[in-house]
């Protein structure tokens, strides 16, 4: 089918979806999609993976033979095309989202996009509007961009707290954001656009607003800093009603994945992230101590996150629907990472660019 076909109106016809599994194709198959393919596979209900396809064949090999049934595509396009395909997961690297989410738009099919959405604003935002004019003539709407934290359970409840109004009018937020250690090539521009993205997400999200203006200090540098990056970085974000948002992203600690995020209101705080799961007291020479263990990285400390995440994903897909962070939610987070890596280049405060949301974009 030619995009002109699309555009003309013969879409794909999902109406028989509900009572069926829904078909999967997985794009990209590398940790975060093999995990995802595990996960369809073992964890979600409603869902099958029928595809997978990768640069790397021999992977892709692999993964399809965990998943009894699961074909290997190597165009990544024509695993969207094909017609077995209901829906797509995209977990290649962030250079092939606009073209294979595009794809996905014009194809009709319900799209789970890994952050980032595209690699620049810009780019996103033509996402954005070819979703509107999508669903303005069918009145659905298909992406979803993979901002997990919003369904781990202490954000969930942490943002409940907000909007019933438990801590008053909320102020400032503080975020910790910590890994154990990243590769070599792990630049301080990275920081920005891979770890402070999410902080992005969480802020946008706890605090119902838009950023509009980044700050980035560079303090004294680990001495485990990979050559050239700043490690940790200081981030402050200006929301468009005039809170504040601290972060601090430090990504070779040598310790573990953590990762809080207190917000501050106008009749008390709350905090999230202390991993307090097991509190173990145990005594020593040096005395008692009480302790609690660390996730090691994200794939422990947000699994129940990606796996709540997963299943609203096919379930909204099975209605025609989508049920988490859309389009826009990638583009403003690209556009306030754009505005942080010219601050963190400058060393000033930075405006964040963003188009007015206009469209069919809620
Ligand atoms: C990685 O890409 C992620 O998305 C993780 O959630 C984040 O914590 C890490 O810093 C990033 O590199």
């Amino acid at each position: 089918m030619t995009t002109a076909e699309t555009r003309a109106g013969a879409l794909p016809d999902l109406a028989d979806v509900p009572a069926r599994e829904l078909r999967v194709a997985v794009l990209g198959v590398g940790m975060m999609g093999a995990d995802h393919v595990a996960r369809l596979y073992s964890r979600i209900s409603g869902a099958q993976v029928v595809a997978v396809s990768d640069a790397f064949t021999e992977k892709a090999e692999q993964v399809a033979a965990t998943v009894p049934g699961c074909r290997v595509i190597g165009d990544p396009l024509a695993a969207i095309a094909d017609d077995d395909v209901d829906a797509v997961l995209i977990a290649t690297p962030g250079q092939f989202h606009e073209e294979q989410v595009l794809a996905c738009i014009e194809r009709g099919k319900p799209v789970l996009c890994e952050k980032p959405l595209t690699m620049e604003a810009a780019s996103s935002l033509a996402l954005v509007r070819a979703e509107d004019e999508y669903t303005a003539r069918t009145g659905r709407r298909l992406v979803q961009v993979g901002f997990m934290r919003r369904f781990d359970p202490e954000y969930a409840e942490l943002k409940a707290l907000i909007d019933a109004g438990g801590l008053g009018e909320p102020l400032v937020a503080h975020c910790a954001h910590r890994n154990a250690a990243v590769p070599p090539h792990f630049t301080s521009e990275m920081m920005v656009n891979d770890s402070v993205v999410h902080e992005v997400d969480v802020a946008r999200f706890l605090l119902d607003e838009e950023i509009a203006a980044v700050t980035v200090l560079r303090p004294r540098a680990t001495r485990r800093a990979v050559e050239g990056q700043s490690d940790p970085l200081l981030v402050l974000f200006e929301t468009t009603g005039g809170r504040m948002v601290d972060v601090e992203c430090f990504v070779s600690t040598g310790v573990g994945y953590e990762v809080r995020t207190e917000v501050v209101g106008e009749d008390g705080s709350a905090m999230i992230g202390l991993d307090a799961g097991l509190v173990r007291t145990s005594g020593g020479q040096a005395g008692a101590t009480r302790s609690t263990g660390i996730a090691p990285d994200f794939r422990q400390r947000f699994g129940r996150a990606y796996d709540i995440e997963l299943q609203r994903w096919v379930d909204a897909a099975r209605r025609g629907e989508v049920d988490g962070p859309g389009a826009w939610d990638g583009y403003a987070a690209q556009a306030v990472c754009a505005a942080g890596v010219e601050a963190l280049r400058s060393g000033r405060r930075t405006e964040v660019r963003l188009e007015a949301r206009g469209g069919t974009q809620s």
